[in-house]
């Protein structure tokens, strides 16, 4: 276990253990239950009109028999739910917290898998951040099927212990240590960013859709540019919560500002309303800086 993960584990809530355990040890583990399949249901009904519109994929990668939707909180209501899920978001911190001032939403994006899907490549999804791996996690996904999961009509495919350190070793990718979990709609598929996985081959007759939201490390490039995707005057309709996820807050010290000042006051205000520049340090910064100045006082 990386150290990492082992403080993950010592600071857990009780409740929370087994599942901070199993991604320590594993590199995924299920939430059973986390939403009503009710729910699920809802936010796939919202989500039926965008696919039957949406062109399919370009690339090997995404997979060409794939559909992809990005930007979910404005295509349902019901994502939110997913996005802020209280549980989800304390396991997220206990993951990615030490490292970074405040977690932020990576991806929002819903998939479909056509039957006849190949296998998607098994890739490591922190491979898109060009830093030092194995001492550190950078994002953690949740995966939420909207449709029932089997190995057979593309479950996504997990390697587990391929997370962590195990991820700079380099060893060839072995199909048979690959295991796709059995999951119904309402449960959620945790797995880190450094953790080997990709979406199984579609063999079934229908189509597989999931949604997948991410979190990453708040002083990263996010995978979906939240900005573009959620500008001032969709944002300001946002929970804070949600808003805050989605970038509208400073990265102590001072990381993302509009003009000097936290995004967040463009959610209530235009630009010719506000003050100057304000810092925004973390407690230790403002205290180094602050003894400075106090020490340039004193008569010499
Ligand atoms: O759809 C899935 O099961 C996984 C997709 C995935 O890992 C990706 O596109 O990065
Ligand atoms: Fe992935």
């Amino acid at each position: 276990m990386s150290q990492i993960q082992t403080r993950a584990a010592d600071a857990c809530d009780h409740a929370l253990e087994p599942y901070v355990d199993q991604l320590a040890r594993d590199g995924w583990c299920i939430m059973p239950d986390a939403l009503t399949a009710q729910h699920i249901t809802r936010l796939d009904e919202d989500l039926a009109e965008g696919f039957d519109q949406a062109p399919y994929c370009n690339g090997p990668f995404y997979g060409e028999t794939t559909k992809r939707l990005g930007r979910l909180p404005l295509r349902s209501v019901h994502s939110e739910a997913l996005i802020c899920h209280a549980r989800i978001l304390e396991i997220v911190q206990q993951f990615l917290g030490r490292w970074c001032d405040h977690v932020q939403l990576n991806t929002t994006q819903a998939i479909a898998i056509d039957p006849g899907a190949p296998a998607q490549a098994p890739h490591r999804d922190q491979d898109m951040f060009h830093g030092p791996k194995g001492e550190l996690e950078y994002l953690l996904n949740v995966i939420w099927p909207l449709t029932p999961f089997h190995p057979d009509n593309g479950a996504t495919r997990l390697w587990p212990g391929s997370h962590g350190y195990a991820a700079i070793e380099g060893s060839e990718v072995r199909e048979e240590q690959a295991v796709a979990p059995v999951l119904a709609p309402g449960s959620a598929l945790l797995f880190l960013g450094s953790t080997l996985h990709g979406a199984g081959a579609n063999r079934s007759g229908s189509v597989r859709r999931a949604v997948v939201i991410g979190y990453s490390l708040g002083w990263l490039k996010p995978y979906e540019n939240p900005w573009l995707a959620y500008p001032p005057l969709i944002a300001r309709h946002f929970s804070p919560e949600l808003a805050k996820l989605a970038g509208y807050v400073q990265h102590r010290p001072n990381l993302g500002n509009f003009e000097g000042q936290c995004p967040s006051t463009l959610l209530t205000a235009g630009p010719e309303l506000m003050t100057g520049p304000r810092d925004a340090l973390l407690p230790e910064q403002a205290e180094m800086v602050e003894a400075y100045c106090r020490a340039q006082q004193v008569p010499g």
